[in-house]
């Protein structure tokens, strides 16, 4: 981790100014009624998990540009999630993927603690071949047309469930990249039917304690169909499976312009929204850093989590899912945690009352300028009050490049390969 010396030096140097922006920004809010102090311990109590695959340098399916640095297995990678949160306080765990992080539970829970990190949602699988697998999963695993196929990937998503529980996780995410590629290629209806046959018997094996999250997602791998495309397919697929079950949602696993806030809000009207996992995109499923093309959505997704807020049984597990091509993933994870918690926080700021009128009333206009008030706000000041007085950074990103950090497990870290494509 980063010597405690270099974050209270480059704190001390910014200390001053935050002092001044922060109470130049309580005053106004207050001026709108708003608690600026209340906000702070809301944006200290908030924290989103950080998946340890977006710690390496991802790719396209064409190529992998890794840096220097980069981890080897899953040691390393919790290094640097320990990093990320040390500098920002808000990313308190971290979401395994099985098998990359496969290891030792007691090592692992050694290290957790070493670290003080804890661990989210597990995630399975199934959809590449790992060395030495028996069958392959190149037309599918949960819902293959073979059934031994199926239970090779029923089996992995039940040690899933095993190693996690042995490190306190307490939910497992599918997300299958079955599907097909040619109309008439598989019987879309049976095709569902294994998938859910599947998920009962991996349901089955759930903790009592645990949730299983499915995450839907429009294309890709598969180019025709994909079996949980949607959020009504995995809506179905919750509601099938029982009280245990719920949905995830990927901000980037929609077509362009779909109205995610709106299937959030359905999701927890049903009781099954359990999480979410945070990028940002311009096309397609580009895992984006979140925040960097459509900072509004963000917003209007937490505007309703507060809106719904207290909702009976809403216990979202909040994840980031990115692919860092072009950046240090460690820089990328800061940011998109920050960017997060800034749109929780700025969605707290919404005056509710005035919209609730606005909206009996029908006044559309001042309706959007209310939401657009709390947008607008600049809420960096909380932000930054929020990180300093958890002894986190004023300027996380900043304090990482003057820590040296990656240049000096550069020279621990075996270089890794950027041979083949990345697409995690
Ligand atoms: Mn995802």
């Amino acid at each position: 981790m980063i010597n405690a010396q270099i974050i209270e030096a480059e704190n001390a140097a910014r200390t001053a100014d935050l002092s001044a922006d922060y109470d130049a920004l309580g005053s106004r809010l207050a001026r709108r009624g708003i608690d600026i102090e209340a906000l702070t311990a809301r944006a200290m109590a908030f924290g989103v998990a950080v998946p340890s695959w977006g710690t390496g340098t991802g790719g396209t399916r064409f190529a992998r540009f890794p840096g220097e640095g980069e981890p080897n297995g899953i040691m390393d990678k919790l290094d640097d999630c320990a990093v990320i949160h040390q500098l920002t306080d808000a990313t308190p765990s971290v979401s395994l993927h099985i098998p990359w992080d496969k290891a030792d539970p007691a090592l692992l829970r050694e290290k957790a603690e070493e670290t003080g990190l804890a661990f989210d949602a597990m995630n399975s699988n199934t959809f590449q071949d790992q060395p030495g697998q028996a069958l392959s999963y190149k037309f599918g695993s949960l819902s293959h047309a073979d059934s031994a196929t199926r239970e090779q990937a029923v089996a992995h998503n039940l040690e899933c469930i095993e190693i996690g529980r042995q490190i306190g996780s307490k939910a497992l995410t599918v997300w299958i990249g079955d599907g097909s590629n040619f109309p008439g290629q598989t019987s879309l209806s049976k095709q569902f039917d294994r998938y859910l046959e599947s998920m009962h018997r991996i349901y089955a094996g759930l903790p009592d304690d645990w949730r299983i999250f499915s995450e839907h997602k429009i294309y890709e791998p598969a180019f025709y169909s994909t079996v949980v495309q949607d959020w009504g397919s995995s809506l179905m697929i919750a509601q099938e499976l029982g009280e245990k079950a719920q949905c995830l949602v990927d901000l980037g696993h929609h077509a362009p312009n779909v109205n995610i806030e709106m299937i959030v809000a359905r999701l927890i009207r049903a009781g099954k929204l359990g999480g979410f996992h945070f990028n940002d995109s311009k096309y397609g499923d580009d895992d984006l850093d979140s925040g960097t093309i459509e900072p509004f959505r963000l917003f209007l997704v937490f505007n309703e989590l507060v809106e719904l807020e207290g909702t009976a049984g809403l216990d979202l597990a909040h994840m980031i899912d990115q692919s860092h091509n072009v950046t240090d993933p460690i820089e990328s994870l800061i940011i998109s945690a920050c960017e997060i918690q800034r749109a929780f926080v700025q969605a707290s700021l919404v005056d509710r009352i005035a919209l609730e009128g606005y909206q009996r009333e029908s006044d559309a206009l001042m309706a959007a300028a209310t939401l657009r008030a709390a947008f607008r706000t600049d809420v960096e000041p909380i932000l930054a009050m929020a990180r300093l007085r958890a002894n986190a950074a004023i300027d996380p990103v900043a304090t990482y490049r003057a820590s040296a950090y990656r240049a000096e497990v550069a020279e621990k870290r075996p270089k890794s390969s950027g041979a083949g494509g990345g697409i995690v």
